[in-house]
């Protein structure tokens, strides 16, 4: 059974969060274990204390060595096999969707959750990789603990009801999804588009190829690079490409138009 390791010094917010939804479900059914650790439990002074003032000065704390070494420590000695370590941090590789599916490969899989102005340098000699979920900044690495082990147990079989939901999502193929509707087929005026209704399952296919490649040429057309694309798809994207250089030519027009 995969499980994870969170290592945290706000166990409450990582437990409570862990609790809800498909995650809860799949903990409570035992399709995936996570234990959360509280970081305190790993000193060793009175005052339980895990973060210290940085060498060199400057502002801001630096979450202390021992507790995470005693922490890992632990964990280790319970578990044999490969140590997948990550640190959630702005400094780290993106995290993305391949990512996920490499990470729910793998049997068990620990993640330190920084907080303040980071971690003891020292303590990147136990970690195997360094993600990050975005180029923002957080108030700790507690929020994308939980993004990644969310991420990566819907992959697992059995936490997710529906695998076919997996199968044909969003990012499987690199492209963004394309729309979805429900009942009513009108609501405040706004209808479903015909060929959903048609029960044409071949139009209705190309109809959403076209949607999931529009939005992604519109909204991010750095994932075009990296996409897994199939003929039909391609003539589409040439086809959509080809459209918006001509209303982009027939702008300028209407524009040295209303110039005269
Ligand atoms: N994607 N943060 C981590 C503290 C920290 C800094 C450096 C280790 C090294 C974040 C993100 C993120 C804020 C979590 C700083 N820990 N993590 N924290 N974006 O913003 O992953």
């Amino acid at each position: 059974m995969p499980s994870f390791d969170i290592v945290t010094i706000c166990p409450a917010m990582v437990t409570q969060a862990l609790e809800a939804g498909v995650l809860g479900r799949a903990i409570a059914n035992g399709t995936i274990r996570v234990t959360v650790r509280d970081l305190r439990d790993f000193t060793a002074d009175r005052h339980r204390v895990v973060d210290d003032v940085p060498y060199g000065g400057g502002p801001g704390m630096v979450l202390k060595p021992e507790p995470l070494f005693r922490a890992l420590d632990a964990i280790e000695a319970e578990r044999s096999g490969p140590k997948t370590v990550i640190l959630t941090s702005p400094q780290g590789r993106p995290f993305t969707q391949a990512a996920a599916e490499r990470l729910s490969r793998i049997e068990h899989v620990v993640v330190l959750c920084g907080r303040y102005e980071g971690v003891d340098e020292r303590v990147r000699t136990r970690v195997t990789e360094e993600l990050s979920i975005g180029d923002y900044v957080l108030t700790g690495g507690e929020l994308p603990a939980l993004v990644v082990v969310d991420a990566v147990a819907r992959l697992v079989p059995g936490v997710v009801g529906d695998e076919a939901s997996i199968e044909g999502e969003s990012f499987n193929r690199g492209l963004l999804d394309f729309p979805h509707y429900t009942r009513p087929a009108v609501v405040d005026g706004l209808s479903v588009p015909d060929v959903l209704l048609s029960g044409n399952h071949a139009e209705i296919r190309r109809w959403r190829k076209r949607q999931a490649l529009a939005r992604t040429l519109e909204r991010r057309p750095d994932l075009l690079e990296r996409a897994a694309l199939d003929e039909e798809e391609r003539i589409i994207l040439q086809e959509l490409q080809h459209d918006r250089l001509r209303g982009m030519w027939n702008g300028r027009m209407e524009g040295d138009h209303e110039r005269d």
